[in-house]
């Protein structure tokens, strides 16, 4: 069923539910010479390319591939658009390798048609920390698609990962392959509930009218949160410490470091907010919210092109409930302009998905482990793992 798949270091359905299967790799290193020197071949028309994510242009290509190819919903309705900023920031990670910013040319037009990445991550796997790469942007051109070209970028990813002495990957996926750790479910929040009807994204309750749905939805115009405000750059040490003591709890979950979170959590204008809650009295941090910002493109819709979404990344709380906090991060992504509010079901979401008037949507999100396996039968709630 898994052509591709079945041959790969990766859970087998086979193995699933089989737990005398204990945590680790699925296969050891090989010797770093035994690795292939060479890139993988190609379709005779196309050539590899290095794309470098500081050159403006090769951003704006990739950009311009992923705007018009990348991931839609079943239905066709929206695309993926990440900014080109965001792209940078995604792809410029403390540590990263150039070499694992890949890119598909044909030769000769020199057109970029297909596209994947790999960024260097700690991953911390029950009780083992684990250097991985976190690959993601997989894109192949609309018209190059079932040409068994994604298996060739994805084996070349690994070469290149391989070379830097890394042999375990994390991923997510819409869809099904062998084998996820976890299916987490996406929630969504309406924050502009015309827009989102009037474009199809959501519909109007059974019972409800326009007016009641805006009714339903109205947030209070600034945040409640005494001491809540945006995070800055000095507050790196103080965000680390509570958050490593936060995700040490999950079964997998980043292993953050100060400069980890310097690249991640410090706010980025149209990329990644972040909130804090500093105690009035002693000036002690003690909850923080963030969300990233991902567009999509609306397919053919006459008035609207965009949908502005923002999506949960991490969370903390230690002192303001879990619910309050969120509401405060809506109440600041409404002020922001944002249409929805997005979040999966991963670490305590649960504990305000249904509060704050999320509601289920109709996509999954399947997270997977390349060559490591973990016990079978992790729960979203287990999971303490953002990717973008
Ligand atoms: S998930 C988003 C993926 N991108 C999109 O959905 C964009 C729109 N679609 C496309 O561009 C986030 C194409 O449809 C793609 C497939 C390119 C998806 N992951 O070339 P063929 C990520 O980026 C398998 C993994 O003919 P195509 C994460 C499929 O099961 N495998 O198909 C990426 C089949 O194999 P099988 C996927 O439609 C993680 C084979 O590809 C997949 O023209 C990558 C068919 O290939 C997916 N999302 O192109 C893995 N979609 O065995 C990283 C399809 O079933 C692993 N396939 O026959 C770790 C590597 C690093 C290790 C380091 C140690
Ligand atoms: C990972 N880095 O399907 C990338 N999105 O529910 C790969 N549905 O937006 C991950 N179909 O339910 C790819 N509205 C996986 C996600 C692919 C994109 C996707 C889903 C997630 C989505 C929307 C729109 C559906 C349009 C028709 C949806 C309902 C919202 C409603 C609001 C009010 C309360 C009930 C729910």
């Amino acid at each position: 069923r898994h052509k591709f798949w079945e041959t790969q270091p990766v859970g087998q359905y086979k193995d699933v539910g089989d737990f005398t299967l204990a945590d680790g790799p699925i296969e050891p290193p090989t010797p770093l010479s035994d690795v292939k020197q060479e890139p993988y071949n190609l379709p005779t028309a196309y050539e590899w390319t290095t794309c470098d994510m500081d050159s403006q242009e090769i951003c704006d290509e990739v950009y311009l591939l992923l705007m018009n190819n990348y991931v839609e919903d079943d239905e066709n309705m929206f695309r993926f658009n990440y900014s080109k900023e965001f792209l940078m920031w995604a792809l410029r990670v403390p540590g990263y390798y150039r070499s694992w910013h890949i890119g598909v040319r044909a030769k000769a037009s020199k057109k970029l048609v297909a596209f994947i990445t790999g960024v260097p991550a700690r991953i911390r796997v029950n009780d083992k920390v684990v250097k991985m790469a976190e690959v993601n942007f997989l894109c192949v051109h609309k018209k190059l698609r079932s040409k068994r070209l994604a298996p060739v970028l994805i084996k070349e990813v690994t070469r290149r990962v391989h070379l830097e002495n890394i042999w375990q990957a994390a991923y997510t996926a819409g869809v099904v392959i062998p084998t996820p750790i976890t299916t987490c479910q996406y929630w969504h929040r309406s924050l502009n509930p015309k827009k989102l009807i009037d474009v199809g994204f959501s519909r109007l309750g059974a019972r409800m009218t326009m007016s009641r749905t805006i009714k339903l939805y109205k947030l209070p115009d600034s945040t409640v949160t005494p001491g809540f405000r945006k995070m800055e750059l000095r507050d790196v040490p103080a965000v680390t410490r509570l958050l490593r003591n936060y995700l040490s709890q999950f079964v997998v979950a980043p292993d953050f470091h100060e400069d980890d979170v310097e690249h991640w959590l410090v706010p980025r204008d149209n990329v990644v907010d972040s909130y804090l809650v500093e105690s009035p009295k002693n000036h002690e941090i003690t909850d923080f919210c963030s969300f990233y910002t991902l567009p999509s493109s609306i397919l053919g819709n006459q008035t609207h092109s965009t949908l502005k979404a923002a999506y949960s990344y991490y969370n903390v709380s230690t002192k303001t409930p879990l619910p309050q906090l969120m509401n405060d991060a809506l109440i600041v992504a409404k002020q922001k302009e944002f249409d929805v509010f997005n979040a999966l079901d991963i670490m305590h979401n649960e504990s305000f998905l249904k509060d704050l008037k999320f509601g289920p949507g109709d996509g999954q999100l399947h997270y997977y482990l390349y060559n490591y396996r973990v016990r079978s039968g992790m729960k979203p709630s287990e999971l303490g793992l953002v990717l973008l």
